[in-house]
């Protein structure tokens, strides 16, 4: 019989060499504790038609966005397992405007953004739906929330999970990215995907394409190569698109090809971007690169863009190196 997988924790101790020993423990603290909020999502996924837990609670959030009970009850969740850890001196989550500030203090303690469960439109249809964390150091600030802002270089760890079939968590520390699928009889995340490697091209595309007369001229230029057939360069592309970010990124990560959400360019003095910076574009911007891949707007690297506000938003093309290179060579042109 096969070794057993590594657990979760023992894979972030084996990462520790990537941290200084009181990040160490406390990135380890977080992440393992997001590993078991991510068990309790999938859960309460599982059960929510039952419980009557679909649908939405009335209002929008910080972004616009209508909020569904699970958004509330994700983020509720996940507050108070951040703050048990000790480790998180703030949150800054989609569904509160202000950063959630904590307890913990000192120049370790970490800033946690996060989208507790993205991609809720796909709840009342039993779609996939992600949760998406970031990590950052909260150099002994207070209040400690205004540390998520900057550049995503500045991410000391970053991943999602996706509630598909199974549940699955990708994160990284800055050693490579890796996934972990759920063993439900035990709560255990294992690891089954160790160092992914992004293929250099693919064969797929993610796009909202009903956009297409808002996007950017080199965008819908890019989009029109993919579709022309060329069997040289391996064209036309398929279409894949499922509205939730983290599948549509887990499947880029895993087979190769693009996920992206340009900006919305019908005023092109004001381009306005759709997904979220801090905890949707820049920590899938980290994993992707530390798979090997590529994360751009179309006219900067993603962990290069510097968040000024909490809920900012930015445009993203992510995926295959060689992929992501195309598309900014068309937004050059
Ligand atoms: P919701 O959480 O409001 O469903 O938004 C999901 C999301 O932020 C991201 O996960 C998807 O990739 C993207 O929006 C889908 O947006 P469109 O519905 O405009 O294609």
């Amino acid at each position: 019989m096969a070794d057993s997988p590594m657990t979760l924790s023992e894979h972030l101790s084996t990462q520790q060499a990537a941290l200084s020993t009181e990040h160490a423990r406390n990135v380890a603290a977080v992440l393992g504790r997001i590993g078991r909020v991510a068990a309790v999502i999938a859960q309460e996924l599982a059960h929510a038609a039952l419980r009557d837990q679909l649908g939405y609670v009335g209002g929008a959030n910080a972004t616009g966005d209508q909020v569904k009970k699970l958004d509330v009850w994700g983020h509720e969740t996940m507050v108070s397992a951040l703050r048990e850890t000790g480790a998180c001196a703030a949150l800054v989550s989609e569904e509160a405007a202000d950063p959630v500030e904590m307890r913990a203090g000192g120049t370790h303690a970490l800033v946690v953004c996060a989208d507790p469960v993205d991609g809720s439109s796909n709840l009342d249809v039993n779609g996939s739906v992600g949760t998406i964390f970031s990590l950052k150091p909260s150099r002994g600030k207070s209040p400690a929330g205004p540390a998520a802002l900057g550049a995503g270089t500045d991410q000391i760890a970053a991943g999602y999970v996706m509630y598909g079939p199974a549940t699955t968590l990708v994160y990284t520390v800055g050693r490579g990215t890796h996934g972990f699928t759920l063993a439900p009889e035990t709560g255990e995340f294992l690891l089954t995907h160790p160092d992914i490697r992004i293929p250099k091209r693919g064969k797929t595309y993610g796009i909202n394409e009903g956009n297409v007369n808002a996007w950017h001229p080199g965008q819908r230029a890019f989009v029109e190569y993919l579709k022309t057939k060329d069997k040289a360069s391996g064209r036309p592309y398929s279409l894949r698109y499922s509205g939730a970010m983290v599948a549509d990124v887990h499947r880029t990560l895993l087979d190769g090809g693009l996920f992206m959400y340009p900006a919305d360019w019908s005023d092109p003095a004001k381009p306005k971007p759709k997904l979220r910076l801090l905890y949707e574009v820049a920590p899938m911007g980290l994993l992707v690169e530390q798979a090997g891949g590529r994360a751009s707007t179309g006219f900067e690297r993603v962990l290069d863009v510097v968040a000024t506000e909490y809920h900012q938003r930015a445009a993203v093309i992510l995926g295959s190196p060689e992929d992501v290179a195309m598309a900014d060579e068309f937004y050059r042109r």
